[in-house]
């Protein structure tokens, strides 16, 4: 049983532990205007890998682009808050995703909680 950081929402994508791709998007997401916007969340990864080398993989996509990339090599007992810049779509209204994929052996779980852009 896993638990939320925080509220009662959070997302817990893959953990198939054999080739497969989850994506978890919300198009139409407007960024601010003003001051140094970023897209905060907690995230926590639970894996049977073990080691530096990333097998399955977590990443952040905004309009396509992958801005922040996390792993298997990311696993910990707990949440970590993470933070991805954009200034870059200051103003815009953005498409986010979250894209994971695990490779053929071991499984990986990413949870994902608290998403905010401010
Ligand atoms: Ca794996």
């Amino acid at each position: 049983m896993q638990s939320a950081h925080g509220g009662a929402w959070y997302a817990a994508m893959m953990g198939y532990g054999t080739t497969a791709t989850e994506s978890l998007s919300q198009s139409n997401i407007a960024v601010p205007s003003t001051g140094s916007p970023k897209l905060t969340f907690w995230l926590k990864v639970s894996t049977q890998e073990s080691g530096s080398i990333a097998y399955d993989t977590l990443k952040v996509n905004v309009n396509g682009t992958t801005l922040a990339t996390y792993s298997n090599a990311n696993a910990g007992s707990g949440y970590v808050q993470k933070t991805v810049d954009l200034s870059a779509y200051k103003g815009q209204s953005v498409k986010l995703e979250f894209a994971g994929a695990e490779d053929p052996y071991l499984t990986t779980i990413f949870l994902v909680d608290d998403v905010a852009i401010g």
